[in-house]
């Protein structure tokens, strides 16, 4: 689909010689799966978005960029010139976007730009190891076949009011910039952009409009929403009870506990991490039932869920798992700097102004059987709003539900992790599936106890039925879950293509766990060397060194190339042993499956 022209490709192919690296040669990919994405916008309007495809590759252990021999040079300055010298690009067209080091690479996302303005959908991500060399490079920079005068002839206010009655929303006030954009026919048009948001509807755009034009040619949809498949409705028992946990926050993670609000600590389900709501965001929080930081609050499962007693429970349970999500995740590396939700980053780098609001029974119950994440950039705070499940009498609650809430907490993660803090990388229908399917995989891994490899199934309690609310079981049995990589080519449905990648991950987590043992302590020890810690390791690892708009190949790419990074490689064939179990082998390309394993394996 990207017309890339000559010099771009010949640079690419030096690339490959080069890096000496045959771990991954970059493979274009056809499928409009990896570009594209048909979305209903307001009033059954559909858009389809584009996105060039990310080009990626790896170079285990790293490869020279021009700046190596010198000293004083900053991973910033090494990273654009790396890029300019692989793609062949003047020092004017690459700008540096954000970037951080983390204890074993630096990331830098940089993007196209011309006449000094930034290319929305061009962009790139250097990663470079403790010895300074290049370990990744993903980019979908672009050669466009033309390019839009770069001064709008349509003011912003009337790109506002075409949008606005596009989106059936209202342009929400935070700063809007001009960039440029690439459409599919490989011409670089200029555009406004600017977010477009409706509270009530929970709608919240990246609205880009030409500036030339005034048309809305793309948006980027900040929400991530879960709509489960359910199954006949059987009678089901809650099994898990509730227990009072003593100071359950990770002060590596959390150094002023839960409820700092950046000067002083709250006495309810607010903190420096989370505020958790009831219904919307001029509802209430659940204070401490007793002395200092005591929420005692038992839910009645008899009763309406919207009871004093029973919404009190549900912040209380959603306060904690946010919060949880928010330590384990950043022990593992997704931090301040690494794009994190925080209110006060304690001077450690990243937007701050961020954490997430949760709004528990969210639209006063209009919505049901359903769940969502909103991640705007960083420095703008996620939204996750939980509602209730009506397969019941009474009905139940998704924040008593914790894979439920973890999974939207993910998205959050994934979001942010990918590209630089922009969220704007999982805009693609593979893309997007693969959000999901991080997230259930994140659920699952919090959810193990010991060593033992189960079925993993989502969404019992609420859908009322031991199948959950996926189409089949995580699984290592292939009766049991029999999903392959080409089947990703046959799904259009997020959440279908999430199952295909959650499933290879429940398969690498099963061999890791196999091979390295399991570790009760990983929540809280990343140093541990079980296969539990080893695994999340390479999930938050691999998510801030893949391109954006990963896709199944680049996203293996990434697992591969971050077990070089942090352990030299040595879970190669474990990682391409499960993944070609799946279809996702050395050669398999556009959604056709192969079960190689390198030769060394
Ligand atoms: C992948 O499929 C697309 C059509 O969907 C085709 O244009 C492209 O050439 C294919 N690529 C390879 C490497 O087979
Ligand atoms: C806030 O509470 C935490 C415990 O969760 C405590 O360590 C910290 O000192 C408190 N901060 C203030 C300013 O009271
Ligand atoms: C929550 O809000 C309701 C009214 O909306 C009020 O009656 C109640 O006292 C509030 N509860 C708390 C704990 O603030
Ligand atoms: C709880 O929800 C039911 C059904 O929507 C409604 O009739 C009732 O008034 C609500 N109760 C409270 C305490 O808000
Ligand atoms: C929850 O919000 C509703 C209004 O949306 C209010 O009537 C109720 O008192 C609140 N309950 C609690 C426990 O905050
Ligand atoms: C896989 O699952 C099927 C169906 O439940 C079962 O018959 C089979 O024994 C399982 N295979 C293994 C290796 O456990
Ligand atoms: C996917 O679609 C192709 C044709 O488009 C078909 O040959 C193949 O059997 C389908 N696979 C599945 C698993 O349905
Ligand atoms: C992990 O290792 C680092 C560096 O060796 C050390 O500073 C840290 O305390 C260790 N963390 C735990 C939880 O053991
Ligand atoms: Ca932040
Ligand atoms: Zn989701």
């Amino acid at each position: 689909m990207v017309a890339f022209n000559l010099k771009f490709f010949t640079s690419i192919f030096l690339a490959i010689v080069y890096g000496s690296s045959a771990l991954a040669a970059p493979s274009p990919i056809g499928s409009k799966h990896t570009t594209h994405r048909k979305r209903e916008i307001a009033r059954g309007v559909q858009l389809e978005t584009y996105h060039p495809v990310g080009n990626y590759e790896t170079y285990a252990e790293g490869v020279d960029h021009p700046l190596r021999k010198r000293d004083g040079v900053s991973f910033k300055e090494s990273s654009v010139a790396f890029l300019q010298f692989k793609l062949g690009v003047d020092a004017d067209n690459v700008a540096f976007h954000s970037g951080y080091e983390s204890d074993i690479v630096s990331h830098a996302y940089l993007k196209q730009a011309h006449d000094g303005i930034f290319f929305a959908n061009a962009v790139a991500n250097v990663a470079i190891n403790k010895d300074d060399r290049v370990v990744a490079l993903g980019h979908s920079f672009v050669t466009p076949s033309s390019i839009a005068p770069s001064a709008p002839s349509i003011s912003f206010e009337d790109a506002v009011t075409t949008a606005e009655a596009a989106l059936d929303g209202t342009y929400n006030g935070h700063p809007a910039d001009i960039q440029y954009f690439t459409k599919d026919d490989n011409t670089a048009i200029l555009v406004h952009a600017f977010q477009v948001q409706n509270q009530e509807a929970g709608t919240w755009y990246l609205a880009y409009v030409d500036a030339h034009a005034n048309t809305l040619v793309s948006v980027s949809d900040f929400v991530a929403k879960a709509s489960y498949l359910v199954l006949p409705i059987t009678k089901e028992i809650l099994t898990q009870g509730f227990e009072t946990l003593i100071d359950p926050q990770d002060v590596e993670a959390s150094p002023q506990g839960w409820h700092w609000d950046g000067t002083t600590n709250s006495t309810t389900t607010s903190g420096n991490n989370a505020i958790t709501f009831n219904g919307s965001t001029s509802g209430n929080v659940t204070s401490e039932s007793g002395p200092r930081f005591v929420f005692d609050y038992p839910q009645d499962a008899s009763t309406a869920p919207n009871t004093t007693a029973n919404i009190n429970a549900a912040r209380v349970n959603n306060f904690y798992i946010v919060n949880s999500v928010h330590d384990i995740s950043y022990r593992y590396g997704f931090t301040e700097a690494a794009f994190n939700f925080q209110q006060d980053n304690f001077g450690k780098g990243g937007a701050e102004g961020d954490r997430v609001t949760a709004l528990i029974q969210a639209g006063s119950g209009i919505q049901v059987d359903n769940a969502d994440f909103t991640t705007p950039p960083d420095g703008q705070g996620g939204i996750m709003r939980m509602f209730l499940w009506d397969f019941t009498s009474p009905h139940r609650d998704g924040a008593f539900e914790n894979d439920i809430v973890v999974h939207e907490n993910t998205h959050g993660i994934s979001n942010r992790l990918t590209g630089g803090g922009t969220a704007v990388c999982f805009q693609t229908t593979e893309a997007g599936g693969m959000g999901e399917g991080w997230s259930d995989a994140m659920a699952e891994w919090t959810e193990q106890t010991d060593a033992t490899i189960t079925d993993y199934v989502l969404g019992q309690y609420v859908s009322n039925n031991p199948a959950g609310v996926r189409t089949h079981p995580y699984s290592t049995n292939r009766t049991t879950n029999p999903l392959m990589y080409a089947d990703v080519g046959n799904l259009t449905e997020v959440h279908n293509i999430g199952e295909v990648w959650a499933n290879m991950l429940h398969n690498v987590y099963a061999a890791f766990v196999g091979v390295h043992g399991f570790d009760a302590t990983a929540r809280t020890n990343p140093n541990s060397t079980a296969g539990n810690a080893v695994y999340l390791h390479l999930f938050i690892d691999s998510l801030a060194i893949q391109p954006c708009s990963p896709t199944f190949i680049t996203a293996r790419d990434a697992w591969i190339q971050a077990d070089v990074n942090r352990y030299g490689g040595a879970n190669k064939c474990t990682l391409w042993t499960q993944f070609a179990s799946r279809g996702l082998g050395v050669n398999a390309q556009n959604h056709t499956n192969d079960a190689t394993v390198p030769s060394d394996c």
